[in-house]
């Protein structure tokens, strides 16, 4: 189905006054209002193909009703999260979970919505049926040589896919680790790792990217080969100039300074994307923004000042992306409701008094400079996203909108109630 552009605005009239009272007063302090409305418009989160139906623990699954069968129907879901925030004009495919068969079609499609394909993500953490090598002991790390083969294979027909459908990245996530002491010898596998993604760079098309993200533990619980941004850094750093990090912020320990991490990384040149998600614990599944949203916001803040230094574009110099699992809510809203966290964090991000907190930071006045970032981060910027989705042919409300108008229930009616979309 499609939400028509007609039944949006129907909705958005409904509430256009309350919103430009909010909105005129939300803005009558801001000097660089147009700007800032501008980089709202332009800034655009990707949605992973696997976050599309409801996700499980390694306890269970409640699937909800009307998940999307297949990658047309992921697609076309995508497009009415795009449709209702204009802020999710791009689609991230995990291989083999979402194999385009027809590229062509596929494409097709996809234009049709508005949204093209971002980075393709390689699988090598799971055995599929009929595959040769088991990944039950790794993969580009593995002590056998024919499994890091297989591996490599893997992943350059993941670029491949790729290809056909216009990605420009190969993102990489490893399982690859061990569960005890003394299972494994971390030179060699770090070693393992490094020539399997040489072999993987080589094939990468010129203009394209490989992605290498991190993580601590799990599935793996002792030791992760690529468990640190540091790992990730040196992995990039000796592949060479198409190689970066990709920040995942639900793969850090507890207390874990993230937006200093991103500040490196963007210092040198070496930060690939972000997979945004949030967590309490241990987990890298709940809605961004929902545990800690003072965090995101600073980490934006490191985004946008480091963007800046280096003159970067925000909209497109980075991959942005929601990684994030849906166990009990409706896939949709929350996918809606993390772009708004982040495009609210972002906001803010770009409210920080840049020239004033400098000059704080070189006085050494520290409450001034915690006072400049708490202006920002307190400033309720929502009605500057309602607008900048106005502007750009969206809802004001996107939740509201999708639940006005009925839409699970109606992609309920056309998929059934008993649909599992492939993922996680
Ligand atoms: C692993 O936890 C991860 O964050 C990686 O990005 C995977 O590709 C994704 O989740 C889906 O399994
Ligand atoms: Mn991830």
């Amino acid at each position: 189905m499609q939400v028509e552009k007609h039944s949006i605005e129907e909705l958005n009239q409904q509430h256009i006054k309350d919103h430009r009272r909010r909105f005129e007063f939300a803005v009558a302090d801001l000097a660089d209002l147009d700007e800032v409305l501008q980089k709202l418009v332009a800034f655009n989160i990707a949605i992973p193909s696997w976050a599309l139906g409801t996700g499980g623990t390694r306890f269970g699954r409640f699937s909800g009703g009307g998940e999307p069968r297949s990658l047309e129907e992921k697609i076309e879901d995508v497009g009415l999260i795009h449709a209702l925030n204009r802020s999710s004009n791009s689609i991230s495919l995990h291989i083999p979970w979402d194999i385009p068969e027809h590229p062509d079609s596929i494409k097709t499609l996809a234009s049709q919505l508005g949204l093209h394909f971002d980075a393709v993500n390689s699988n090598t953490f799971q055995d599929q049926p009929g595959q040769k090598l088991s990944y039950k002991f790794g993969s580009l790390h593995h002590v056998d040589k024919a499994v890091r083969k297989q591996a490599i294979a893997h992943n350059i027909e993941v670029i491949k896919y790729g290809v056909q459908l216009g990605s420009k990245a190969l993102s990489v996530w490893l399982s690859d680790g061990s569960n005890f002491p003394g299972q494994l010898n971390f030179r060699k596998a770090f070693q393992n790792t490094l020539e399997s993604l040489q072999e993987i760079y080589e094939a990468l098309p010129d203009d394209w990217k490989v992605w290498i993200e991190y993580k601590p533990f799990e599935p793996n619980f002792y030791s992760t080969t690529i468990g640190d941004w540091g790992q990730s850094y040196l992995l990039a750093s000796k592949l060479g100039n198409k190689a970066a990090t990709l920040v995942d912020l639900g793969h850090h320990l507890q207390g874990c300074n993230i937006e200093q991490i991103v500040s490196l990384l963007l210092m040198e040149g070496k930060l690939a994307g972000f997979h945004f998600n949030d967590s309490k614990y241990g987990d890298d599944d709940l809605t961004v923004g929902s545990i800690n949203p003072y965090q995101l916001f600073l980490i934006f803040k490191e985004l946008v000042e480091g963007m800046d230094a280096r003159g970067m574009n925000h909209a497109t110099d980075i991959g942005w992306m929601i990684d994030a699992s849906h166990n009990v809510k409706d896939p949709i809203e929350d996918l809606l409701q993390s772009v708004q966290a982040i495009k609210i964090a972002y906001a803010q991000a770009l409210l920080v008094d840049k020239a004033a907190l400098e000059a704080a930071q070189n006085n050494n006045d520290v409450a001034l400079a915690q006072e400049i970032l708490q202006q920002a981060y307190r400033t309720d910027v929502r009605p500057l996203i309602a607008e900048a989705s106005l502007r750009a042919g969206g809802a004001l409300d996107p939740i509201g909108v999708f639940r006005k108008l009925n839409v699970r229930e109606q992609l309920v009616k056309e998929r059934g109630s008993k649909t599992v979309a492939t993922g996680l």
